[in-house]
């Protein structure tokens, strides 16, 4: 706020102190990111891991009816999932401790339907504890997906028994494990054998998770601590605003009018703070096929991914999933360090340090610009509102100063966690951001240049 508004908003004061009470209280009420998901944005990346029978079985969706015996991964070695993932600079990873199949990785005492019935690690093997003891030498932050959708339990569509079935296989994955830092559901919904559509019971699940792991985040169409972005192509909205009406998708699953465009973008007046998180497959399918070798997506397609959802306001939750070895494929993982390669020559190594940086904010705008001092060749630019205060901005323009003047590089509307745009390379030695319109008036934004 400038001097002059500062002298007319105490005059406001005076003259209503309803006016100012207001206001106060529509900056107070505004959503903000609790400590664990700013921890979750923080991460930015993750790896998937989609391994059970499927892998086995060459297909996407198991019908249940599969025979433990299959599982039987000939080296399996997390460690290497987990070096893999922290090489290419991701910070956490997320393994299907149990898909639609009903086969689970660990050994549960509510089915045989589990590692415990196949010759793997002569029946005492347990994926999910390497898993997490992989995550945790590496220093990657580990999550698990439960399929509520269970085509094997006899229970399934006997809703009050399953969802006691459920909730105890969930109880053993948050107790036995140590921290989790996500636990992942997604909505799929089905008969069981006898005909009746399983009915959940989601807020017990939720309550299950922030009772016994308070310090994870729940994903799931619904939340309530990260939503799903709305495809399975790894792109965010654009707007993407962290906050949401949590009217518009009241359950996991749920299917209606409005819900995909909600969950893309948002809402600018949302009451809840929900960030989207973008997943999508480094192959076509989500388990290994040996088929889609030659599928794997190289370099540039991450970097793409990368930018259209880190660079909106989102995190990429990238899967790699392991082979019938048990291992991530020497494809996937050559394929993920020249990513991290190309994000290096792309971003990190070629930030450009202004050599001073000047911001003022009035209303519902503000200008920051960075002065270079030379003219320097800029190709993108990394754009963050603080989040921890919220997120305010609505719309932006990027200019940079040429030979021939100021000329725009790029507008765009959200900014939040963080904003990546790619231009034409000009020649400049000043950018400029200037925030059109926000919610409020915004905070000092950070602005990164990238030259080439
Ligand atoms: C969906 C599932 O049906 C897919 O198999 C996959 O696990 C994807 C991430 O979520 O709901």
């Amino acid at each position: 706020m400038d001097r002059r508004n500062l002298i007319l908003s105490g005059l406001a004061a005076l003259v209503s102190g309803r006016v100012i009470t207001h206001v106060a209280a529509a900056a107070m009420s505004r959503p903000r990111p609790t400590r664990v998901q700013l921890e979750w944005q923080r991460d930015e990346l993750a790896i998937f891991l989609h391994f059970g029978v499927n892998t086995f079985t060459d297909r996407e969706w198991g019908d249940g009816t599969e025979t433990p015996s299959i599982f039987a991964p000939s080296a399996l070695d997390a460690r290497q999932w987990a070096r893999s993932a922290r090489a290419a600079g991701f910070r956490a990873m997320i393994l299907t401790a149990k898909h639609h199949d009903g086969f689970c990785l660990w050994p549960t005492e509510t089915t045989r339907h589990s590692v415990a019935s196949s010759p793997w690690r002569g029946r005492t093997g347990d994926v999910v504890r390497e898993f997490v003891d992989a995550c945790r030498a590496e220093g990657l932050r580990p999550g698990l997906y439960l399929s509520p959708w269970d085509r094997n339990h006899p229970a399934y569509g006997d809703s009050a028994r399953y969802n006691d079935v459920y909730a105890a296989q969930l109880t053993e994955l948050l107790t036995r494990y140590g921290p989790l830092a996500e636990v992942w559901f997604d909505g799929a919904n089905g008969e069981g054998p006898n005909g009746r559509r399983q009915e959940y019971d989601w807020p017990r699940v939720f309550g299950l998770v922030k009772r016994l792991q308070p310090d994870a985040v729940v994903f799931s169409d619904a939340g309530p601590d990260v939503r799903w972005c709305g495809n399975e192509r790894g792109e965010a909205g654009d707007p993407n605003w962290s906050t949401i009406d949590p009217a518009t998708v009241p359950f996991p699953g749920a299917d209606g009018a409005g819900i995909i465009e909600a969950l893309q973008h948002g809402h600018s007046h949302g009451t809840v703070w929900r960030p989207a998180e973008s997943d999508v497959s480094i192959r076509p399918g989500w388990f290994y096929h040996p088929a889609q070798d030659d599928k794997v997506r190289d370099a540039a397609s991450l970097l793409q991914l990368y930018v259209q959802s880190v660079g909106r306001n989102s995190k990429l939750l990238l899967n790699v999933p392991p082979t019938r070895d048990g291992l991530l494929h020497d494809r996937d993982v050559a394929a993920l360090m020249r990513f991290r390669d190309l994000r290096a020559t792309e971003f990190a190594d070629r930030a450009v340090r202004p050599r001073d940086e000047s911001f003022r904010a009035s209303g519902r705008t503000a200008v920051v610009e960075a002065n270079f001092s030379r003219r320097i060749s800029i190709v993108a630019v990394r754009l963050s509102e603080d989040i921890a205060a919220g997120q305010l901005v609505s719309r932006y323009t990027v200019s940079g100063l040429t030979d021939a003047g100021w000329r725009a590089l790029s507008r765009g509307t959200t900014i939040g966690y963080a904003k990546i745009d790619t231009f034409e390379s000009a020649a400049v030695s000043r950018v400029r951001v200037e925030v059109d319109d926000a919610l409020d008036t915004p905070a000092r934004l950070a602005v990164t240049a990238f030259a080439r």
